[in-house]
């Protein structure tokens, strides 16, 4: 956006203030021990997922090895890792929640 200073008459080219935030994939990994009923409760909980979309990712991330749960600011998405670690080691599961960069 250009500006102009009404004093010195200068017009200048700010930055435009909407800059969009960095946006950050969370993701589950797969493993042998965490039960399948356990990754879509994990899903409808921490990510809002209905039964059929959490059903669907759990099973990408078993047959794929990883998959996505969401992309989230880094703030939400480094909360949403926490909780779901947490969550994972107070229930024994081994159960690997991950973020990266879009
Ligand atoms: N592979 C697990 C099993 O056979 C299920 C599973 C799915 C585990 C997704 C983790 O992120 C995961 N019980």
């Amino acid at each position: 956006v250009r500006r102009l200073d009404e004093d010195t008459g200068v017009a200048t080219k700010t930055r435009s203030k909407t800059k969009r935030p960095n946006m950050y994939r969370v993701l589950l990994l797969n493993d042998d021990f965490t039960p399948m009923e356990f990754v879509v409760h994990v899903l409808e909980a921490f990510f809002n997922k209905g039964r059929e979309d959490a059903t669907r990712i759990m099973l990408h991330v078993h047959h794929h090895g990883v998959g996505e749960c969401g992309v989230f600011t880094y703030e939400v998405a480094e909360t949403k890792v926490s909780q779901v670690m947490n969550f994972a080691h107070q229930h024994q599961h081994p159960l690997q929640c991950v973020m990266e960069k879009k």
